[in-house]
C-alpha cells in the first residue's frame, strides 16, 4: 500500500474543487476522512483556499461565472459529505436561530459553513437559504421565535440589504425580541456597528463563539 500523503490529499481536493470536477472533489473528500484528516481540516485548508483561488482567477479575467459555478458545484459535493460530520446532536439547544443570505445575493457556501457548526456547536437552526428579502427574515423570526439572527452578505451591493433587515425588524416590533448577527467578506465590524447589529463575526467558528457570547447576555 502507498498511502497519500496529508498534503497530496488535501492537495487533491483543492485541485478538484478549482478544476470544477465534482466527483473527483467527492472522493478526494472521503479518500482524506478516511486517511484520519479531520473535516474541519478539510474545509480550512482545501475548500477555503480553493474558492480563494476561483475569486483570484476570477478578477485576473482567468475564470468567468460558469467557471465559478462549477467550483461552487464541487464545493458542494464535498460539503455535502463533510458536513453532516461537523454537525453535532446535542442533548439541548443551546438557542435557536434563523439564518439566510440577504436580497438579490445568491452566495451561500460561507453561510452553509456557519449553519454547520452552529449545529456542530449545539444551535438549532432555521436556515432561510440564500436571496432573503427583509420580510421573510422578519416573519422568520416571529414564527420561529429566534433567539438569534444570522445575516450573510458576499457582496458590496447586497450588504446593504442588512441595514434594510435591521429597520425592518424595528418597524415590525421585533427588533428588542432578537439578537442581529452579521458576517460575509465584504462585511466589517465597524458595518455591523453602523447598522445596530448585535454582532460580527469573520468567519464560521468566530460565529459560534459570537452566538454563544450573546445567548449567555439576556435581551
Ligand atoms: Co461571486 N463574487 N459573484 N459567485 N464569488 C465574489 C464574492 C467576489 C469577491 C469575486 C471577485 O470579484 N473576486 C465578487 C464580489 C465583489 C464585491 O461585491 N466586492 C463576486 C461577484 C462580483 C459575483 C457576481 C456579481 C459575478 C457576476 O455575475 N458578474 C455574481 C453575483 C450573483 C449574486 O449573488 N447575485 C456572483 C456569482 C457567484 C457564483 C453564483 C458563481 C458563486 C456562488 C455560488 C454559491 O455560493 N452557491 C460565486 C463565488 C463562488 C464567489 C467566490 C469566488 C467565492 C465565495 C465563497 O464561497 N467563498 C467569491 C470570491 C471570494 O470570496 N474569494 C466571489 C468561500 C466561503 C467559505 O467564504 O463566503 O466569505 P465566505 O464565508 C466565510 C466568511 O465570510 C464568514 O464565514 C464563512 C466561513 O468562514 N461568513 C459569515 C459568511 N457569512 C457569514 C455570516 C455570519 C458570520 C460569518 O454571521 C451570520
Amino acid at each position: 500500500m502507498n498511502p497519500e500523503s496529508t498534503g497530496s490529499l488535501i492537495a487533491s481536493l483543492r485541485q478538484a474543487v478549482i478544476d470544477g470536477q465534482a466527483a473527483a472533489a467527492a472522493a478526494a473528500t472521503t479518500r482524506a476522512l478516511a486517511a484520519g484528516l479531520p473535516p474541519r481540516t478539510l474545509v480550512d485548508e482545501a475548500l477555503i483556499p480553493a474558492m480563494d483561488e476561483a475569486g483570484r482567477l476570477f478578477e485576473r479575467g482567468e475564470f468567468f461565472v460558469p467557471e465559478l459555478l462549477v467550483a461552487a458545484r464541487a464545493l458542494k459535493a464535498s460539503q455535502a459529505i463533510i458536513t453532516p460530520l461537523l454537525a453535532g446532536s446535542p442533548a439541548a439547544a443551546a438557542g435557536r436561530i434563523a439564518i439566510g443570505t440577504v436580497k438579490g445575493d445568491m452566495h451561500d457556501i460561507g453561510k452553509n459553513l456557519v449553519v454547520a457548526l452552529l449545529q456542530g456547536g449545539g444551535f438549532e437552526v432555521v436556515d432561510l437559504g440564500a436571496d432573503v428579502p427583509p420580510e421573510r427574515f422578519v416573519a422568520a423570526v416571529t414564527e420561529s421565535k429566534a433567539d438569534i439572527l444570522g445575516l450573510s452578505a458576499l457582496l458590496t451591493t447586497t450588504m446593504l440589504q442588512m441595514r434594510s433587515t435591521v429597520q425592518a425588524l424595528d418597524r415590525a416590533g421585533v427588533r428588542g425580541a432578537v439578537k442581529v448577527i452579521v458576517g460575509g467578506a465584504p462585511v466589517t465590524q465597524r458595518f455591523a456597528d453602523e447598522i445596530g447589529a448585535d454582532g460580527y463575526a469573520d468567519n464560521a467558528a468566530a460565529a459560534v463563539v459570537l452566538a454563544r457570547r450573546l445567548m449567555s447576555r439576556p435581551a
